[in-house]
């Protein structure tokens, strides 16, 4: 790993993170979610005014799909760093095993963040170059996306533990991703928000 390259980076990201950091300044918050600064974070609300929980995990049009609505900034948990509110894996996806995983993903935010499968180890590189799994990405996910959205789609043909990660540089690191998992074929996708979340299983 570069530390420079991670120290320069964070030190970019500080001034506008640090804005953040006073919660008796915050504006009421989005419906259904808690601590919820768009403004302090230069949020633009359009962008996701019209969402609530039931948007992160939908079943998909056709059989054996799933919709996830993945958004960077919902609010100002781990300084902006988060998908619809949670870091450090603490949103739990479970998806089956040959399913197709449409993604819409939204960076309400000026910081650019963007949106990719991997590995659960390999949220701790400063960096990665390829999803795991074809199609698992937002283009350029290096330079992520500021004020923006974007879709991707992906089929995890594997098992196992992964994580929807930040892909812009040292964001996964300080904790931007939630965990990822394929199932068996077997079992139905859910999502579990936070560690005292119920996990919501899609019928
Ligand atoms: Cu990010």
């Amino acid at each position: 790993m570069n530390i420079r390259t991670l120290r320069l980076s964070l030190a970019l990201c500080l001034p506008i993170f640090a804005s953040a950091a006073d919660p008796a300044a915050a504006p009421e918050g989005h419906a259904g979610h808690t601590g919820h600064t768009g403004a302090l974070l230069g949020l633009k609300q359009e962008m996701i005014a019209h969402l609530t929980e039931a948007d992160f995990l939908k079943l998909g049009a056709e059989p054996n799909t799933v919709a996830i609505t993945l958004v960077a900034t919902l609010t100002d948990a781990n300084h902006g760093m988060n998908f619809n509110g949670y870091s450090h894996g603490k949103a739990v996806y479970k998806v089956p095993v040959g399913w197709k995983v449409k993604v819409h993903f939204i960076n309400p935010s000026p910081v650019p963040h963007s949106a990719i499968v991997v590995e659960s180890y390999d949220v701790k590189k400063l960096q990665v170059q390829e999803p795991y799994f074809e199609g698992g990405a937002v283009e350029k996910h290096l330079q992520g996306i500021a004020y923006g959205s974007a879709d991707f789609t992906f089929t995890p043909d594997e098992e196992g533990d992964f994580a929807l990660a930040c892909g812009f540089p040292s964001h996964a690191l300080a904790g931007h991703w939630v965990t990822f998992q394929v199932v068996p074929a077997d079992q139905r996708p859910s999502l579990k928000l936070g560690e005292d979340g119920e996990e919501k299983v899609l019928k």
